[in-house]
């Protein structure tokens, strides 16, 4: 027997797997790799999508330098059946490489497109294979991504290139949030005017869903009902409730642009509403066929239901919980008749629905408590709250959240964003949303026994809402958190490490480069470029990041006005017609230079010398004249306006430490002002040197 072997080499997997053993030797990576026909034949479906697959992957040795030679691949499935990815598939998997041979053995298909995944990775990471052995398998059955592109339409290409980056990170659930008050992205047959003008036709989508099971990944329409339905009511304002003179509320309803929710609303009674929902949902069915179908359920405003007297009961004002529930009730038994399973977001959570069989999977988004209700009233649960990757947080963040983590511990990591370096400006905003944790399950006694153990947590979904996001923007914004998500949907809690989890979420990214399948890093210069910020100055926006939370969406007067209850009326700063083409719209949610100081003063670097070396660093970003060759237009293009600030706030805080190095004192005012957002951006080495430069605001 050979000393085992470093398992260092396996070190490239993304998430990591469950357990690695290493064996001495290498093997050349081939230019193919060729199948070994299986001992029993496989049924013509899987047969199809493995053979795929194992294509894909020799396409992407046909980028590797050092590939020679024919390979040969063995795979082995237990139950090879299975025809399209499914909740409760076993994605186990165990991966062999010997010098001669390599051989993949999993219970059923899904378990054998994530070790060809694993594969990829390993043969693309150097110039021979590493021996040894994989055995891997997810922590969690539902790993997904919610994509919205009914505020921003998100072209096939667009979908098809995330599916792609998905499977590299064994991600299982693509949920496409199709209808929103600003859009309607079905291509209804029977409802043809309630589709915007972009939106995917049944063909299109049942294709994607095609794509994405040849990935081993499921997808999850969203229509969202009864609130959300704007887009929905414009076309057809008779699905509405009527007023007390018997109007439908929805007459004269203009589409909106606008963000935020809004008053529109479905009226839950009405025949031709259930009628409707009966056709879309046959029509949903037709192009999905998983067997949860998404319907919604969040921010239904009260004030059309309130306003109908046909919806009260008798004598009594309008019970909208109720009224809710009852149309969700309606809603689960036209699916379960259709052999579906209801999914809706977790303001549905009601006591009527906790008695359903199936029962309801409540996803849930406003807050760590609400998973607990759910799963403490029996529904089976997906976890958001802690993914939202609209709302700018760092990877390491979102990284810290486990789904089946205690309640307490969940809310301890919400709170100390209020306390953290950049939430000042909306940390009163952030307070706000503790609404949310009215009617929590006791936090001190939530969900009895361990939430791993409840049999209802389904796992976890990264949401990516899409008021600021559209297929130009959306990669970068993607790609720069969800990995770590992902990595904390499949690995084991012992196998996540926080200390690297930024290197080797970044090597994943170069990962997806080289396999070809997405160039982030290359999207995004040339999206700055094309933002109008010449090569140089892209080096000193990498000391800048986009505020955090709601900030940039709401904007500040939005904000105050939704502290003080009055949020409606307010303009936002963004609509749908606003082009999401500013330099900060091409900006990394967290400021790399500044996550590198970050991690050096987590580390216990001093702040004195993190310092120094950041002046260094920055120094050549600040000599000399601010000189921009302009091609085109005489008018200095907007974003050089914006780097131009951003050099002047750089430059002052290196006066601030040049000072603070020379043993000055440092005026406190001057540290709070380069703590503020301008334009929307933090400059993140401020927020980190804050504390040693002395002017910490109280
Ligand atoms: C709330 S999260 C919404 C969406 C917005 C999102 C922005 C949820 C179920 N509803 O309509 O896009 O906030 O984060």
């Amino acid at each position: 027997m050979f000393e085992s072997a470093s398992t260092a080499s396996f070190d490239p997997l993304f998430p990591r797997p469950k357990y690695v053993s290493a064996a001495s030797g290498t093997a050349t990576v081939p230019v193919a790799f060729l199948r070994v026909p299986a001992a029993t034949p496989w049924p013509a479906a899987a047969l199809g999508r493995c053979e795929r697959a194992l294509a894909r992957l020799n396409g992407q040795l046909a980028r590797h330098p050092d590939a020679q030679g024919n390979g040969s691949i063995e795979i082995e499935i237990a139950a090879p059946a299975a025809p399209a990815p499914a909740l409760g598939a076993n994605e186990a998997y165990e991966l062999n490489v010997a010098e001669t041979a390599v051989s993949i053995r999993a219970p059923e298909l899904s378990g054998v497109l994530h070790a060809l995944e694993s594969l990829a990775q390993l043969c693309l990471a150097g110039s021979r294979l590493p021996c040894g052995t994989v055995r891997d398998a997810p922590r969690f059955v539902w790993r997904g991504l919610m994509l919205d592109p009914a505020r921003h339409f998100l072209p096939l290409p667009v979908l098809r290139r995330t599916l792609d980056g998905m499977a590299a990170a064994h991600l299982n659930v693509l949920h496409l949030h199709l209808t929103d008050d600003q859009g309607f992205r079905f291509a209804s047959e029977a409802y043809p005017t309630l589709a915007s003008e972009q939106a995917y036709g049944p063909a299109e989508l049942t294709e994607l869903v095609a794509y994405a099971a040849d990935r081993g990944i499921r997808i999850i329409p969203e229509l969202d009902v009864p609130g959300h339905v704007t887009h929905m009511l414009t076309a057809m304002p008779q699905w509405a409730p009527r007023d007390g003179s018997g109007q439908s509320l929805a007459l004269g309803l203009a589409p909106t642009v606008r963000f935020g929710v809004h008053e529109a609303t479905l009226d839950p009674l009405r025949d031709d509403v259930r009628g409707a929902m009966r056709t879309l949902l046959d029509e949903l069915c037709a192009c999905f066929p998983d067997e949860y179908l998404h319907l919604g359920g969040d921010e239904v405003h009260a004030d059309w239901w309130q306003r109908s007297p046909a919806l009260a009961e008798p004598g009594n004002a309008v019970d909208c919980a109720a009224l809710q529930a009852d149309f969700n009730a309606f809603l689960h038994a036209e699916l379960t008749a259709r052999g579906r399973r209801l999914l809706v977001w977790d303001e549905a959570l009601h006591p009527a629905l906790a008695t359903l069989k199936p029962p309801v999977t409540i996803q849930n988004w406003r807050g760590a408590t609400t998973r607990d209700q759910a799963l403490a009233a029996g529904h089976p649960c997906v976890v958001s709250s802690g993914y939202y990757l609209d709302l700018h947080y760092p990877a390491h963040w979102h990284y810290g959240f486990d789904p089946a983590a205690p309640q307490p511990e969940l809310l301890a990591l919400e709170d100390e964003l209020l306390e953290a370096p950049g939430y000042e400006s909306v940390a009163d905003g952030m307070r706000w949303t503790h609404q949310w944790r009215r009617g929590a399950v006791d936090p001190a006694a939530p969900v009895p026994g361990h939430p791993e153990d409840a049999p209802g947590l389904l796992g976890g979904e990264a949401c990516l809402w899409g008021e600021l996001v559209d297929s130009a923007t959306l990669d970068l914004r993607l790609w720069t958190r969800l990995p770590a998500i992902a990595e904390r949907f499949w690995s084991q809690p012992e196998r996540c490490d926080p200390s690297t989890i930024d290197a080797r979420a970044e090597a994943f990214l170069d990962y997806l480069r080289r396999a070809g399948r997405n160039d982030i890093r290359e999207r995004q210069r040339e999206a700055l470029l094309q933002a109008g910020v010449p090569e140089a100055w892209h080096a000193l926006l990498t000391w800048f990041e986009p505020i955090k939370w709601y900030g940039r969406l709401l904007g500040m007067t939005a904000l105050r006005a939704r502290l003080a209850g009055a949020e409606m009326p307010q303009a936002r700063p963004y609509d749908t017609t606003v082009p999401l083409t500013g330099v900060i719209d091409h900006l990394p949610v967290e400021s790399p230079a500044g996550a590198r100081l970050r991690r050096a003063l987590q580390r216990g670097d001093a702040a004195e010398m993190q310092a120094g070396a950041c002046r260094e660093q920055w120094a050549p970003l600040l000599q000399g004249a601010f000189e921009i060759q302009q091609q085109g237009p005489p008018e200095a293009p907007p974003a050089l306006a914006i780097v131009r600030d951003c050099r002047v706030r750089l430059a002052a805080l290196d006066a601030l430490c040049a000072a603070r190095l020379a043993g000055s004192a440092v005026d406190p005012d001057a540290v709070s002002a380069l703590l503020e957002p301008q334009a929307d951006l933090l400059l993140a080495p401020a927020l980190w040197l804050a504390p040693w430069l002395g002017g910490e605001r109280e």
